[in-house]
């Protein structure tokens, strides 16, 4: 029998080096084919109105307004090019740490953080936006996006379901059955692991041994892709191509975003007992909002006019989120007992019962 030359599934693996398309100093890549201007502009955007958000959310868990908020400063590319890769028919699948992904999906500021405020509902209508409510048990959303994108296999429909992934999370038996389903059943879904390099404390080297998160997709029989999630345009690239295949009924594809956490995992964790801060730095220097500008702005494709307009947009943003959020009132606790049941058990009436009673004595 004639040897073969490759083993079966090396088509699958991922390149050595993650995909780039712009260098750290805003250089562009030789011979690779970059985004347009019109969509590498939107991401500039996208990348300055999410970092912006991000501090203003920062600042709100410090002023007492919210409990807690998990940034994703650092990784703004990668959430800003998977969600501009996508349709806005179709459906991304977020976590906690995903809400510069629903602002570039153009959820209302406002109402990104109704949960994270204490509320009991996810703050915005998933149907109107194509955008799951915020996963926080690990994984829990990866089998939801497959379940989405059956569904729309079977009614022939050609949307795209994006699930975002930390790098713990993949270790979670929710992660395997959800790529193994929809490897099996060939369905239209992306799955983006965001490997921002720590599990709160537990860095990447402790949560898995394997090459890296995209050389997993081979056990499954689907692609792996390894990018550069610090670059907005490499972003777009990669999952453009992922959901092209999908939409085309080629199947899922696994791809992993590398970047790094710049803030603590949240407000209650501090990062400095667990991190040096040499590696910190080393990660500021590529930064994702700076590499697209210098590349922009040294392409002739943004002036300071436009800069400063988006920066202007970006102000106006935070000033708007800051007021409306502290001015609208909570809905009453007790809803959260009304659209559990058609009928309510005995078990909830007493706990809305229980609920009331401790208010009033407040
Ligand atoms: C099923 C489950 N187990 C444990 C936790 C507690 N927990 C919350 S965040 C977190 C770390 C998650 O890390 P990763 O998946 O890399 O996402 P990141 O926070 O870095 O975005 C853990 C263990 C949880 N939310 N859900």
């Amino acid at each position: 029998m004639a040897a073969r030359s490759k083993a079966p599934g090396v088509e699958l693996l991922p390149s050595a080096e993650p995909v780039r398309l712009i260098e750290a100093d805003g250089t562009a890549v030789p011979r690779r084919v970059l985004p347009g201007p019109t969509e590498l502009r939107a991401a500039y955007r996208a990348l300055v109105l999410g970092r912006r958000f991000e501090q203003q959310a920062t600042a709100l868990v410090k002023q007492g307004q919210l409990a807690v908020y998990p940034s994703a400063h650092g990784q703004e590319a990668a959430e800003v090019g998977a969600v501009l890769a996508l349709r806005p028919t179709d459906w991304i699948f977020p976590t906690y740490r995903d809400s510069v992904a629903l602002l570039t999906r153009g959820v209302d500021p406002v109402e990104i953080l109704t949960l994270l405020r204490g509320e009991w509902h996810c703050g915005y209508d998933p149907y109107v936006h194509h955008a799951a409510p915020q996963c926080t048990p690990l994984a829990t959303q990866a089998p939801h996006a497959v379940g989405l994108a059956f569904a729309a296999q079977a009614r022939h429909e050609d949307t795209v379901a994006l699930a975002f992934v930390g790098d713990g999370a993949t270790s979670e038996g929710d992660f395997h059955e959800a790529l193994n389903f929809a490897a099996v059943f060939h369905l239209p879904v992306v799955f983006f692991v965001q490997n921002n390099q720590y599990a709160i404390s537990v860095p990447v080297s402790r949560q898995s041994v394997a090459p890296s998160f995209a050389h997993k997709a081979v056990g499954y029989g689907m692609p792996g892709v390894l990018v550069d999630g610090n670059d907005a345009a490499a972003v777009l690239s990669v999952v453009g191509e992922a959901a092209r295949r999908a939409r085309e009924g080629e199947g899922p594809t696994l791809v992993e975003a590398v970047t790094y956490r710049i803030d603590a995992h949240t407000n209650a964790d501090d990062a400095t007992r667990y991190r040096p801060d040499e590696e910190v730095a080393g990660w500021l220097s590529r930064d994702p909002v700076a590499r697209l500008s210098a590349y922009l702005t040294n392409s002739g494709q943004l002036n300071v006019d436009v800069e400063a307009a988006i920066a202007a947009e970006a102000e106006d943003l935070a000033a708007d989120l800051r007021t409306r959020l502290v001015a609208e009132l909570p809905p009453p606790a007790d809803e959260l007992f009304a659209h559990v049941y058609h009928r309510p058990t005995q078990r909830l009436r007493d706990q809305a019962e229980l609920l009331r009673a401790e208010s009033e004595e407040r």
